[in-house]
């Protein structure tokens, strides 16, 4: 059965690019199309039910960034899966196999790994697994979809350039027994300009072509501008009475979103429906965060915004941004709905850690470390098949880092000595600054798990290590 929810979206799904066409329409002075709509989705191969079968491939693409106020373009010389950026969605039902036909046209070596859900070790898109999709070759994926929510798949390799460059895409598990919103919008945040420290030796990857400096000063984790979906302060309709699932994903290799979410009840985090209902004025999504939110559009909610934010340190100067600027149709009366949160009370901490790591390092000579080592020579902790592991995530550095591991999720027992109020189950967990992280891990998959900052820049500069299940 085809969900309400699929047949809700599809038109709005975008139109399908050609693959690796790199060229761009002329800019004519016009005022552009810049429409939110959820990233067109993957076809699925696979007649049979309870089989998916996507085909995805890396390659080039040049895409143009139009914005609203200016009416200037910005040219990225960037990356794409499928010639889109997102990349095609994958939507699968709770219990599907995916196979996915991976083909890499990049003239490099790529990986896809499959952030949140649990797959079998060879699948994970580590290089160490599969040494990498060399420049012109092919790899398939394939693996059970286990876990319900909104997850995402991005290059594992060169992943602070390749994932900047726009090869990330989400992927959706639905639970048949979930309510179906009236409509759903699947919105991929990326920073317009990250973190011009980091990306200073590959500058020469990206042009920007006109560029107007204000996009570009983003430093620290502060966005510069979001775009959603590839679009720099789209414009989103809606109607009034409508009641809007929101998927989000922080694909942004080093900045932080804080969403203004007065009157949004967040459905979930990370790994499916959130155990109670939570109405947080602002949320704060990490590199690599995701998060479900119930939009119930209605008179006052002129835009969605966003705060500034300072990795060193949270609140800072700046202007709140308008993420997307809504036009709203109708004068009905904002709907409710209720999602089935089931409360199941948080596992009491046991007092003990099994793996402790710390990350430290500093800004200032972009060093990063994980208990005094750098990826690759990392110590690994190793678990015994089926052990609950507790491991605390200590953070000695001055900002922020977002752990997130591979291969299994993770309960949060507790954030800065805090327990949460219901059991959350996450995969990417924030640590601020001087803080610590205590969680509880089932080890139910074989292999050498990778666990890093999903800063990926800080990823990449050694803040990386591995956990060892057998
Ligand atoms: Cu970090």
């Amino acid at each position: 059965m085809i969900p309400l929810l699929l047949l809700a979206c599809s038109p709005h799904t975008a139109p399908v690019q050609e693959p690796h066409e790199t060229g761009v329409p002329e800019d004519t002075g016009e005022p552009r199309e810049n429409t939110l709509r959820s990233p067109a989705e993957a076809e699925d191969l696979d007649p049979a039910e309870g089989l998916v079968r996507v085909a995805l491939s890396a390659g080039s693409l040049r895409r143009e960034i139009w914005d609203p106020t200016t009416g200037r373009i910005r040219v990225v010389e960037g990356y794409a899966f499928n010639g889109q950026v997102p990349g095609p969605t994958i939507r699968l039902q709770k219990g599907d196999i995916l196979t996915v036909d991976i083909e890499n046209e990049l003239d490099q070596p790529t990986t896809v790994h499959w952030h949140g859900l649990s797959v079998p070790y060879e699948m994970d898109g580590v290089t160490w697994t599969n040494e990498g999709i060399p420049a012109g070759g092919s790899f398939q994926a394939v693996f059970t979809a286990d876990e319900v929510g909104t997850f995402w798949y991005h290059p594992h390799h060169d992943s602070d350039r390749q994932v900047d460059l726009g090869l990330y895409g989400v992927v959706i598990v639905e639970d048949p027994a979930e309510p179906a919103a009236d409509r759903e919008l699947v919105i991929v945040l990326d920073a317009d300009a990250e973190d011009p420290d980091s990306e200073s030796t590959w500058e020469d990857t990206q042009t920007g072509v006109g560029s107007d400096p204000d996009l570009t000063h983003g430093a620290h984790g502060d966005a510069g501008s979001w775009l959603l979906n590839g679009l720099l302060a789209p414009t989103v309709e809606l109607e009034v009475g409508e009641r809007v699932r929101l998927r989000l994903l922080n694909a942004s290799n080093s900045a932080y979103a804080w969403l203004d979410t007065t009157g949004m009840p967040v459905l979930a985090r990370d790994q499916g429906l959130l155990a109670e209902e939570w109405l947080p004025e602002r949320l704060l999504l990490a590199p690599g965060d995701r998060a479900e939110l119930l939009w119930l559009p209605g008179p006052g909610g002129e835009a969605f915004q966003a705060w500034p934010y300072d990795r060193r340190g949270g609140d800072t100067q700046g202007p709140v941004q308008d993420l997307a600027v809504v036009a709203l149709r109708g004068d009905g009366r904002a709907a409710s709905m209720s999602f089935p949160h089931v409360f199941e009370a948080p596992t009491p901490d046991p007092g003990h850690t099994d793996v402790l790591w710390t990350f430290q390092g500093e800004e200032h000579t972009d060093t990063w470390m994980i208990n005094g080592e750098q990826y690759p020579d990392v110590t690994i902790p190793v678990l015994a098949y089926g052990q609950e592991a507790i491991i605390e995530v200590r953070n000695l550095s001055a900002t922020e880092h977002p752990f997130h591991l591979h291969g299994m999720s993770f309960e949060v027992l507790s954030e800065g000595g805090v327990a949460p109020q219901a059991r959350l189950i996450e995969d990417t967990v924030n640590v601020p600054i001087h803080s610590a992280v205590r969680l509880r891990v089932l080890a139910t998959n074989r292999g050498d798990w990778m666990a890093h900052c999903h800063i990926l820049p800080h990823a990449h500069r050694g803040m990386m290590t591995v956990l060892r299940v057998e």
